[in-house]
């Protein structure tokens, strides 16, 4: 069977990376650069992030995008020949939802998958719930789900979920 790409987008922050290595431990090919202004942590993602793993009969390949919108010309290089896209956005910071909201639209424009959004960070301050985040993104309920991107579990539950959507439930 043919590889399932799956791309992982969203804004700085959302929990990109910390899902990669959350889902690929010391395998996750991860391309970390000290962040060149104030991002709220110490690295951004400068190139991608990258592995694959088993998803019942598929083996996803998992292509993490930097989400820094100067690294934008990564983002179609990476999303060519994907199947399903993982959008991620960080639940406490509601003030990058415009941002999400613009790049999700342009994903999808230029590539039309199925996708999920994933909210992270919900254990954090304030945090807007994913009912919140799919009224504001305009998207249908059942398209969002909360997850916490360092847990495991989580994170390869909205994975599996995405993998359903991409192949039609087979
Ligand atoms: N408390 C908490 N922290 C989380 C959760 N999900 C992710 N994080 C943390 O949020 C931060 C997200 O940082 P990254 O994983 O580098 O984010 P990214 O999306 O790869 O960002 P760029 O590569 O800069 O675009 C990490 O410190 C994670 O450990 C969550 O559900 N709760
Ligand atoms: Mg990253």
């Amino acid at each position: 069977m043919e590889p399932l790409k799956v791309l992982v987008a969203g804004p700085v922050g959302a929990g990109k990376t910390a899902l990669a290595k959350s889902l690929l431990g010391e395998e996750a090919l991860t391309t970390e650069a000290k962040a060149s202004e104030d991002l709220g942590k110490e690295t951004t993602t400068v190139a991608l992030d990258f592995g694959t793993l088993a998803v019942g009969p598929y083996r996803v390949h998992l292509f993490g995008v930097p989400g820094q919108e100067r690294f934008d010309f990564m983002w179609d290089v990476l999303a060519e020949g994907a199947l399903g896209l993982l959008f991620l956005v960080a639940g406490d910071r509601p003030h990058h939802l415009p941002e999400a909201r613009r790049m999700l639209d342009y994903f999808l424009s230029r590539h039309p998958v199925p996708y999920l959004v994933g909210v992270t960070r919900l254990d954090l301050g304030r945090a807007w719930t994913p009912g919140e985040v799919a009224l504001y993104l305009r998207l249908p309920e059942e398209r969002v789900m909360g997850l916490d991107a360092r847990k495991r579990e989580e994170a390869f539950r909205a994975l599996a979920r995405l993998v359903e959507l991409a192949t039609g439930g087979e």
